[in-house]
């Protein structure tokens, strides 16, 4: 009888101590076991990481995901974190790392979290502390001199730098430049929507912006005006040292077989031949 109390209590302790492994045996936060963990109840992430699924605690129950075959053992890649790290959403995993016994994708391994704050870090295009802003972006950056600013990788003067004017990347264009942090047209010239122009010469912005000169008008100084060799008569420029209805002045045209010629009325010349000179009707023509 008391062998059979013995056997009993023998029972009874294999079964406490079964009931009792709880805590599993883990290596390298993997649990050695191959069971689905997925739902279950857990404190920490071994409690349902195993050898063939992948698996972390979230809010106290296991998510877990059957582990995939790898080709090589020992092989890297980047994973997808089941559990995002700040920002940081990619990871990466081994092939069949410790301790598991079959050629299995290892946990995804959130990435180490650096500080984002040395120029080494401010130029190498990862968001070292996973949050979310990479290099010149993340104010972390800031590691220039007094004035500057970190943008790709470097440090420049926001209020005169034109491709990152005020700030990283604001890039001016259209002829702008940078001034105290604002991009702006140059002395001189005038943004009239689309770029900068030079009011005292674009005939689309003649003196402002808008102001069209009609021809034969174009921009002189900032009017509209005809070119500094003619004259306006009657709605048209003209020279008035050669135009034949406006000779010398506006109107004052010339009779018919004549020519205008230094702004007075002069005989038309044979062909062949050109005014040279000429007073009144008294005209000299020559060869040529
Ligand atoms: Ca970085
Ligand atoms: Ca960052």
């Amino acid at each position: 009888m008391a062998k059979v109390w013995w056997l009993f209590g023998i029972g009874w302790l294999a079964a406490f101590s079964m009931s009792c492994s709880a805590t599993p045996e883990c290596i390298n936060g993997i649990q050695i076991s191959e069971k689905n963990t997925h739902g279950i109840d857990c404190t920490k992430d071994c409690d349902c990481s195993t050898l063939r699924y992948e698996g972390y605690c979230v809010n106290n129950r296991c998510t877990s995901t059957a582990r995939t075959v790898a080709e090589r053992k020992g092989a890297t890649r980047v994973c997808k974190l089941l559990r995002p790290v700040d920002y940081c959403d990619l990871g990466e995993q081994t092939a069949q790392p410790e301790p598991l016994t079959g050629l299995w994708w290892g946990d995804c391994i959130a990435p180490k979290i650096t500080p984002e704050n040395t120029e080494a870090a401010c130029s190498d295009g990862k968001d070292n502390d996973c949050d979310g802003l990479i290099d010149g972006k993340d104010p972390n950056c800031n590691i220039c001199a007094n004035g500057q600013i970190s943008c790709a990788g470097g440090c420049v003067n926001p209020k005169e730098s034109n491709l990152h004017c005020g700030s990283c990347g604001n890039t001016c264009g259209n002829g702008k430049v940078c001034k105290e942090g604002n991009c702006q047209c140059p002395i001189g010239q005038a943004d009239c929507g689309g770029g900068c122009v030079d009011t005292k010469t674009s005939s689309q912005h003649c003196g402002s912006c808008g102001n069209s000169c009609a021809a034969p008008k174009s921009c002189v100084g900032g009017q509209c005006a005809c070119p500094s060799s003619q004259t306006l008569c009657g709605g048209s420029c003209v020279d008035l040292a050669s135009d034949g209805q406006n000779c010398g002045g506006c109107g004052k045209a010339c009779a018919t077989q004549q020519v205008c010629s230094k702004g007075l009325c002069a005989a038309d010349c044979p062909s062949g031949q050109t005014i040279c000179g000429g007073f009144l009707l008294d005209t000299l023509c020559v060869s040529g």
